[in-house]
């Protein structure tokens, strides 16, 4: 089989997502770093976003697609469990964690930080104090789906918590998700456990210091 190639920079959080499903199915595979809309992602995706994916002939772009593939393509254990309440569940939680979470979390709240549209380059206030309140009613959201079993979905660690863990880890790199996520023990429990997974650890991005997450 030939070897598969994931493209994008290690830091997105759907890239991340995709590095963890391909460790979690022990998966060998080339990373290639690359920005969205650099040449090599706009060949693949028509909007230029990571991750993309190329397995000989098979061009894939959109992070739930590559899982799919990879879920279905390759031996190792099910990315999403075969019972379909639970398989359906878990497209639940990932399309709310895509949505829903993800919009705030890091396009609203974090990128005011890392890529702020101040003249200074200082983080823009207001867009972060406009995230704030919807972070206040999401947080106890996510840490009640988490509480009963410490994952998403049934007892086990799906392709849904795949999806949420990179952006819940994003959450302790700023101060007021970070005081948030104090306030949340089941989640802080969620991420502390998970976070020491093999998968998880192996991927985690490289990160200069003051520069989290630049391309998530
Ligand atoms: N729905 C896409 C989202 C991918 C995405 O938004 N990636 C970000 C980096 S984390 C990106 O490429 N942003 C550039 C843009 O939106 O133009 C997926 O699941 O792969």
């Amino acid at each position: 089989m030939p070897e598969l190639e994931l493209i994008g920079g290690s830091p997105s959080n759907y890239v991340w997502a995709c590095r963890i499903a391909l460790a979690e199915k022990g998966v060998p595979y080339r990373h290639t770093s690359a920005m969205p809309h650099t040449p090599q992602v706009d060949a693949i995706h028509p909007f230029g976003k990571i991750p993309v994916m190329r397995h000989g002939a098979v061009e894939l772009c959109e992070s739930r697609a590559i899982c799919a593939y990879i879920d279905n393509v390759f031996d190792g254990p099910k990315l999403v469990p075969a019972d379909p309440v639970q398989a359906a569940q878990v497209e639940q939680w990932i399309s709310i964690v895509n949505t829903t979470i993800d919009p705030v979390w890091l396009r609203q709240y974090l990128r005011a930080y890392v890529f702020p549209r101040t003249p200074d380059g200082s983080p823009e206030r207001d867009t972060i104090a406009a995230a704030l309140p919807r972070m206040e009613q999401q947080f106890p959201v996510m840490d009640r789906a988490v509480s009963t079993s410490g994952h998403l979905v049934g007892d086990a660690f799906t392709l849904a918590d795949m999806n949420f863990l990179p952006i819940l880890f994003y959450m302790t790199t700023r101060p007021e998700s970070s005081a948030l996520l104090e306030r949340m023990p089941a989640l802080k429990r969620y991420l502390d456990g998970h976070m020491a997974r093999q998968s998880v650890k192996d991927t985690m991005p490289t990160m200069k210091p003051g520069s989290p997450a630049r391309a998530a």
